[in-house]
């Protein structure tokens, strides 16, 4: 299959990137089961508060060997004492890398591997993060405004977010007097591997 042409676009404006191709909205809804307090995630379904989490803005491309670029913004907030993040995945393709690059805010890039071995990174404007081959990855906006940064990747990673979803991260990001504070998840199967 022949490439799509080459392009440009700007980084800024209300969506991060512009033009962009596929928007994506994380409601709480759609988070229902990752964060800790369970409980407190369905009282407020229940009571009708769905907050969006994060969006993301995408330029996709089809073919093999090309990159997908996408622009994360995630609303600052909490459930409880722990900050919003993503849902987190593995590539589906495990060999696939992929960069991140912060634009405004800040918070934290969570990685953890296979035997549940977690690494992290704090991305905030002008940060570079790498994401090597076989690492899940998650981004949590510790900060008080939009946590924003652009991702590069290959178009054929795919994403597993299975094994996030039913085991989460081996650690978890929570307010402690004030401050981001990453704490063991009390709730995880995959025990961090020393
Ligand atoms: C894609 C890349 C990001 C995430 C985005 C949302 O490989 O890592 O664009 O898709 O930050 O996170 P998630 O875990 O819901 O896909
Ligand atoms: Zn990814």
């Amino acid at each position: 299959m022949l490439n799509e042409g080459p392009y440009s676009a700007k980084i800024g404006g209300a969506t991060g990137i512009y033009p962009y191709k596929v928007k994506v909205e994380r409601y709480l809804r759609d988070l229902n089961g990752y964060f800790s307090n369970k409980q407190l995630v369905d009282e407020m379904l229940s009571r009708g508060e769905n907050p969006l989490i994060y969006v993301v803005y995408e330029i996709d491309r089809k073919s093999e060997g090309e990159f997908n670029v996408g622009c994360t913004i995630i609303y600052p907030g909490k459930i409880g004492d722990e900050y919003f993040f993503t849902k987190g995945h593995f590539h589906a393709k495990m060999q696939s890398s992929e960069v991140y690059i912060g634009i405004s805010g800040e918070g934290i890039i969570l990685m953890q591997d296979k035997n549940g071995r977690t690494f992290a990174e704090e991305i905030k404007p002008g940060t570079i993060v790498y994401i090597p081959p076989g690492l899940a990855h998650r981004s949590i906006n510790t900060g008080k405004m939009e946590l924003v940064f652009l991702a590069v990747y290959s178009s054929d990673a795919g994403h597993d977010y299975e094994t996030i979803e039913k085991f989460g991260f081996a650690k978890i990001v929570v307010e402690r007097n004030g401050k981001p504070t990453m704490i063991d998840n009390p709730r995880c199967c995959l025990k961090e591997s020393k």
